[in-house]
């Protein structure tokens, strides 16, 4: 922190479970399970060149992509960290085609955790930064039996916490659970998880914008007109905008979350009988959005707010346009504009 303080996630977590002195501190105890499972990670990540665990494995996942061995691996630690705790019902993988059951021989919880182990896994052996991304929900089914899809299906708005994990120049854990972003950057060194970042502020406005520029033949007329928006030239809008887009979400969400500025994601229409979106509402842009939101930004399809969206099916994906209110928000106008000119 600024002043010097030294604040500890296990800390932080305390401090946050005293606004609720009804309390159980079920919360924070599972919360620290993830955190565990997000060190060994770490560690694992830190030292991937040197070890056998990059390259593929001979699976592909349910997404029709390559299981990298980094991948697997942090599937494997986060179920292994959270399975028997007591405190989740179920669970839900990029990695697993279905929902996760808790084993039959520990007791299920109240929550259900959602997550994508390590995003980002086309950059794992090119050591670009990626990202474990997972949100908590509340289980609506009755208490004490196997969670059900109904817990796991559930609208970002419902979410308890939401937050990622940035493997980079440093481990850096972001998190929300409504009462603002708070980042934590990991010290190896003694293991701990330590506050760097308090109420981290996404600006209104910035002057990046990230988005595949190699897919612009594919995208509709409303993404087309918005980016050529921001590469016209005006003094008073800070145009034109800067292109970052380093291909990993968790990265280039992070830069623009601090930094200012948009993320794009939109609907391919490569194969125009079959438009197809990337990204997954579950477990990447519902928990996204979140903490979007509460650093003050905004998260959209273009048409609807993320965090409004009920998923049908654990892998469903959706156009995401998130970051700075100002340019969703700008997005959105030529969105909806190039829409109605179509119709
Ligand atoms: P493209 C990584 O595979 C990922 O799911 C996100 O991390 C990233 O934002 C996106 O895909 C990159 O996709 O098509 O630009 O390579």
């Amino acid at each position: 922190m600024a002043d010097g303080t030294l604040v500890t996630l296990t800390r932080h977590l305390i401090e946050e479970q005293r606004r609720f002195p009804e309390s159980r501190g079920e919360f924070s105890n599972m919360f620290l399970d993830l955190t565990l499972a997000l060190k060994i990670i770490s560690r694992e990540v830190m030292k991937a060149g040197l070890v056998n665990i990059l390259g593929e494995t001979p699976d592909t996942n349910i997404q029709g992509e390559t299981v990298m061995k980094l991948d697997r691996f942090a599937d494997d630690r986060i179920f292994k960290a959270m399975d028997h705790g007591g405190h989740l019902c179920c669970m839900a993988s990029e990695e697993c085609e279905n929902l996760i059951k808790i084993p039959s021989r520990f007791r299920k919880g109240d929550y259900v955790l959602v997550f994508d182990p390590l995003d980002g896994s086309s950059n794992i052996d090119k050591n670009v930064s990626i990202g474990t991304i997972f949100a908590i929900f509340k289980r609506v089914t009755e208490p004490g039996g196997d969670g059900t899809l109904e817990d796991a299906l559930q609208p970002g708005h419902k979410q308890v916490a939401a937050g990622y994990c940035i493997f980079g120049s440093s481990t850096m854990l972001v998190y929300t659970t409504g009462q603002g972003v708070h980042g934590f950057t990991l010290d190896p060194s003694v293991g701990e998880f330590l506050l760097s970042h308090e109420n981290i502020q996404c600006p209104e406005k910035g002057t990046i914008y990230s988005i595949n520029e190699g897919n612009s033949l594919f995208w509709d007329q409303g993404t087309k007109d918005f980016v050529n928006f921001l590469k016209e030239q005006d003094k008073e809008t800070g145009r034109p905008y800067s292109h970052r887009y380093i291909g990993s979400l968790v990265a280039d969400f992070h830069r623009n979350l601090l930094a200012g500025g948009v993320f794009i994601y939109p609907t391919d229409f490569k194969n125009p009988r079959r438009p197809r979106p990337k990204l997954r509402l579950l477990y990447e842009a519902a928990p996204l959005a979140f903490i979007a939101e509460q650093a003050g930004g905004k998260a959209s399809t273009g048409e609807k707010r993320i965090m409004d969206l009920t998923p049908t099916t654990l892998h469903e994906r959706v156009p995401l346009v998130i970051g700075s209110r100002w340019e969703v928000e700008k997005y959105e106008e030529f969105y909806r504009k190039a829409k109605a000119q179509s119709e």
